[in-house]
């Protein structure tokens, strides 16, 4: 590896020694990035990789907030402002009990990339809390949200931090977060995204994660002369992302027969049809039940609860042609891909953020499976993101259908991105190197643009 870049994995790792997954996202970006250090000079020169690494800023603050029984809740809250190069900070808020700083500035760093993918004018940020949704009541959430809005919306605003959803963060928690925004400030602005359609949302917002994931999905398997029809899918979590994924794949004629959360894994040979989904949307979005649930309504299908002692996840040794991880990081080992390999897998497309453990990626690079890395195969939701925010400013609302096709358009124009840079600078058909190479280059050129900041 190039000195720079093999310095700044040192850097990083010695710095914080505790934030894997920071160095696991810094690691892979620098090992696609060092391909290209010797050819632009200012990168070193204006020592663009290491401002890269060291987010501009992050707020970690208190957030109490009083649960049914009277009893004062402390949980701690974060909003990291990595790069504000090409935009306006922009990216999710997660709310889960594994939050931490290593996590956020994972998820900042790579919101950067991505961001820079969709084209539109939006920096990376990310934040979140370790609150967990699960088993609260919508006051207590409705508290919760207020109190942490308390404070983040201080640093935030429609043209300087914009967040939006992740996991435990949805319309619910958008609606009360928007709300007390708008109360401490006394303005409607566009200071958050993933808003209802009547408040200032946009349509396919929702959808927009999911639908991008098989957009972009799809623009590769075409490059490879494949389709959907009549294939099989696996699909993990019962969240956002997950939904609407197994939504158009159904679209597409495929069929998907997996799906999972937190406490087990979720096997339908039969396919999880439209009316089963359906099902599951109420499940998940409205009564907030598990999918442990779906076996005991839908007959023929198999529920394997997760006992904390597996090494691998059974849903990735279900026989299929193509896995769409849309839960959480690392959710992808080492032997889940020798699992996933060794049912001939055609095609892993990240609809989560960082799903893959990178040894479990060098094998699928290894085994030259067409292999679609979240910064480019989830960038559909921030990308309506950023339409949401075209919108407020303009103080319009495009209709679905012209949303949708905007949408398709950018995941098109991200395949075309991707795969040019992976021929120009790696190899054809390395997205993974494409992505990150593609993503930096316009960062990187605003970045010595604007001079040491
Ligand atoms: P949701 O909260 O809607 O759903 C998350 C799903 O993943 C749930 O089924 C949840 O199960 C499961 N899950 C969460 N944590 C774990 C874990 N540690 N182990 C196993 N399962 C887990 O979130 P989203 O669908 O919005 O997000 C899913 C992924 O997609 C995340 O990686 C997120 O960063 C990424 N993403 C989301 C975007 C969006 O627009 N929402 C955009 C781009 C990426 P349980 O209910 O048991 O917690
Ligand atoms: O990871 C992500 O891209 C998101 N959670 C969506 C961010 C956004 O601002 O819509």
């Amino acid at each position: 590896m190039h000195t720079v870049t093999a310095g700044i994995i040192d850097h990083v790792r010695r710095q914080d020694p505790e934030q894997h997954e920071f160095h696991q996202a810094v690691t892979e970006f620098m090992t696609s990035v060092d391909k290209i250090v010797d050819d632009i000079p200012d990168i070193v020169f204006d020592k663009v990789l290491e401002r890269l690494v060291e987010p501009e800023r992050v707020v970690m603050f208190r957030v109490p907030w009083m649960d049914d029984d009277g009893t004062l809740q402390i949980n701690r809250g974060y909003r990291v402002q990595m790069n504000s190069a090409i935009g306006p900070y922009k990216g999710g808020l997660r709310f889960h009990p594994s939050v931490n700083l290593s996590i956020m500035k994972f998820l900042a760093f790579e919101q950067v990339f991505k961001n820079s993918l969709t084209g539109l004018s939006m920096g990376g940020g990310k934040g979140g809390c370790d609150f967990d949704p699960k088993g609260k009541s919508d006051h207590e959430v409705m508290r919760f949200c207020q109190s942490y809005m308390t404070e983040l919306s201080r640093h935030i605003g429609e043209d300087t931090d914009v967040p939006a959803g992740d996991i435990g963060v949805g319309g619910r928690e958008i609606g009360y977060m928007f709300g007390q925004y708008k109360r401490l400030n006394n303005k409607f602005v566009g200071v958050l995204t993933g808003k209802g359609p009547a408040w200032g949302g946009s349509f396919i917002r929702p959808e927009a994660t999911g639908y991008g994931l098989v957009y972009l999905a799809g623009a590769i398997l075409e490059g490879a002369g494949m389709g959907f029809e009549g294939r099989t899918c696996l699909v993990s979590g019962s969240g956002n992302v997950a939904q609407y994924t197994v939504e158009k794949l159904n679209q597409l004629g495929a069929k998907v027969v997996t799906l999972s959360d937190s406490s087990g894994v979720l096997h339908d040979p039969a396919g999880i049809d439209d009316k089963k989904l359906a099902w599951v949307k109420a499940l998940k979005n409205v009564r907030r039940g598990r999918i442990s649930e779906y076996a005991k309504q839908f007959p023929g299908c198999t529920y394997l609860p997760h006992n904390g002692a597996e090494t691998s996840n059974p849903l990735w040794s279900v026989p299929a042609d193509y896995a769409f991880p849309c839960a959480t990081q690392n959710e992808i080992n080492e032997l889940d891909a020798k699992h996933l390999l060794e049912n001939k897998i055609k095609l892993v497309a990240e609809g989560a953020n960082m799903p893959t453990s990178a040894a479990a990626l060098d094998l699928f690079r290894d085994a030259g499976v067409l292999f679609a890395p979240a910064k480019a195969a989830n960038a559909g939701g921030v990308a309506v993101s950023g339409l949401e925010m075209a919108q407020n400013s303009s103080r319009l609302q495009w209709t679905p259908k012209e949303v949708d096709a905007y949408l398709l358009k950018i995941m098109k124009n991200i395949y075309a991105n991707i795969s040019t840079a992976a021929e120009t600078y790696s190899r054809k058909g390395d997205f993974v190197d494409g992505a990150n190479i593609a993503g930096f280059l316009k960062v990187a050129d605003a970045m010595v643009a604007q001079g040491y900041v």
